[in-house]
């Protein structure tokens, strides 16, 4: 009954099969093009993109849960992100701010030191990309402590860049093969409670220990880490976690860096993920979300350590490019005026229900979790908590061949994770999630 209503419904947004005879085409074209080490979650072509669906070159439309990973949380082409963007693109594209300044790059930085957690006199300087940004961090941390070593976490994803491949975890298909890595980076173990058990208190102390075992504390520049793990597989620390390190940093003279990369802006129903832990940052990341799908990104902090560069030692061409800022400001309004904060939470109301009683009757689920709009499901054979990724990967195909895009992610490739545009309407969310809801009774009864 639910499956012919779920494929009734779906048929009216879907006109082919999912990538069609065009999207199909257009891979033909790419594969000779396009460098084979770049991937896609689902190769349909996407034409247009508004109101949460995704129109591709078959004509069909797909129900986002992904938000291009937690970028358009404003919604594919929110109206002021879209006219501050031509607007600022009509009179200028481009001067750079290392040669040239604009008001547009202060008046982002002015909204974020104003937007993240603490109420300390604060400083921003603007990049192009999440690892960009995670990686700046670390440099201001080093110039402002003197010192050099790195502490992250098992299942952490900081980007892909050099550095930042080094503070990731998971090897394929992120760090095979493109070593040597940057030194000076201090792997420790996080809380993942669903798997270790221990209380946020218990697991802080065990990082802890290892770091002062392996570095002791006057050696530490930063501590970074995500306050929720985003490819690492949607981990939620246990509470106390995050605020036990940060006690740590301050004590020791670390900078508690926080990756809210893929957390922050209205994402886990707070501006930032660390505010449901009340906890302060030295130095925060952001990008993503920030920018309603415009490449920026932005290092916010301390006005003492970024202040301690020196005049050029910070930069890059395209960092807070005049578009990239007008899409900021923009984003910021709308996630404003739209409460979007509010909007993540009764999406996370919305689905958490729904996602425990999908895990109560099939057996196949071993965790379900998460904060506002980042929620996930783990997959596990049944009984156990031994990890399944084949049933992830086959139930996250069948929810892009009934045209509604998840994501996965996961040390082990076993979760799904759910991030919709905060903006996304109740009915194509509901839509959504059946698929999903479909997509794992056929696979746990099969
Ligand atoms: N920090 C917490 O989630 C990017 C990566 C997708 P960039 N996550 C998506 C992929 O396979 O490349 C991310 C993140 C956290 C840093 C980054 C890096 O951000 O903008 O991709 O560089």
């Amino acid at each position: 009954m639910l499956r012919r209503m779920t494929a009734t419904t779906t048929s009216s947004r879907l006109r082919t099969e999912v990538p069609g005879p065009e999207s199909r085409a257009l891979h033909q074209r790419r594969t000779s093009a396009v460098a084979a080490g770049v991937g896609s979650v689902l190769p349909a072509y996407v034409t247009s993109a508004n109101g949460g669906l995704l129109t591709d070159a078959d004509g069909n439309t797909l129900i986002d849960l992904g938000s291009g990973i937690a970028v358009t949380n404003v919604g594919h082409a929110a109206p002021a992100v879209v006219e501050r963007v031509r607007e600022q693109a009509e009179r200028f594209t481009h001067t750079c701010f290392m040669v040239t300044p604009y008001e547009g790059y202060v008046e982002v930085c002015e909204t974020l030191n104003q937007l993240t957690p603490g109420d300390h006199e604060k400083r921003s300087v603007l990049f192009n990309s999440g690892a960009e940004a995670v990686e700046n961090a670390v440099k201001i941390a080093r110039v402002a402590t003197g010192r050099q070593a790195v502490v992250v976490f098992d299942h952490a994803y900081h980007g892909r860049t050099n550095l930042t491949m080094a503070l990731t975890a998971k090897s394929v298909p992120y760090k095979h093969g493109f070593g040597p890595f940057a030194p000076e980076v201090y792997r420790v173990p996080g809380s993942y409670p669903c798997h270790d058990g221990l209380t946020g208190e218990q697991a802080a102390a065990a990082a802890i220990d290892r770091i002062e075992k392996q570095l002791g504390g006057d050696s530490v520049a930063a501590v970074v880490i995500e306050p929720i793990q985003g490819e690492g597989g949607f981990i939620e620390p246990a509470p106390g976690f995050l605020s036990a390190l940060s006690r740590w940093c301050t004590a020791n003279g670390a900078v508690f860096v926080a990756d809210e990369v893929q957390t922050g802006f209205c994402r886990t129903g707070a501006w930032f993920a660390c505010e449901h832990e009340d906890v302060v940052p030295d130095l925060v990341a952001t990008a993503k979300g920030i920018a309603g799908g415009l490449p920026l990104a932005a290092v916010t902090g301390r006005a003492e350590l970024m202040d301690a560069v020196p005049p050029g030692g910070l930069g890059g061409t395209y960092g807070g490019n005049p578009i990239a800022c007008a899409a900021g400001l923009g984003a910021i309004e709308t996630m404003r005026t739209e409460n979007l904060a509010d909007a993540a939470r009764s999406i996370g109301d919305m689905v958490l229900p729904r996602l425990r009683a999908l895990a109560e009757e099939t057996g196949v689920i071993g965790d379900v979790r998460g904060r506002g709009a980042m929620l996930a499901v783990e997959f596990v054979r049944p009984g156990t908590h031994e990890p399944d990724p084949d049933i992830t990967k086959r139930i996250a195909t069948a929810c892009h061949a009934a045209g509604v895009v998840v994501l996965t992610c996961g040390t082990y490739g076993n979760v799904v994770r759910l991030l919709p545009p905060l903006t996304l309407p109740a009915d194509l969310l509901d839509e959504g999630l059946s698929a999903l809801e479909t997509a794992t009774r056929e696979e746990a009864t099969r």
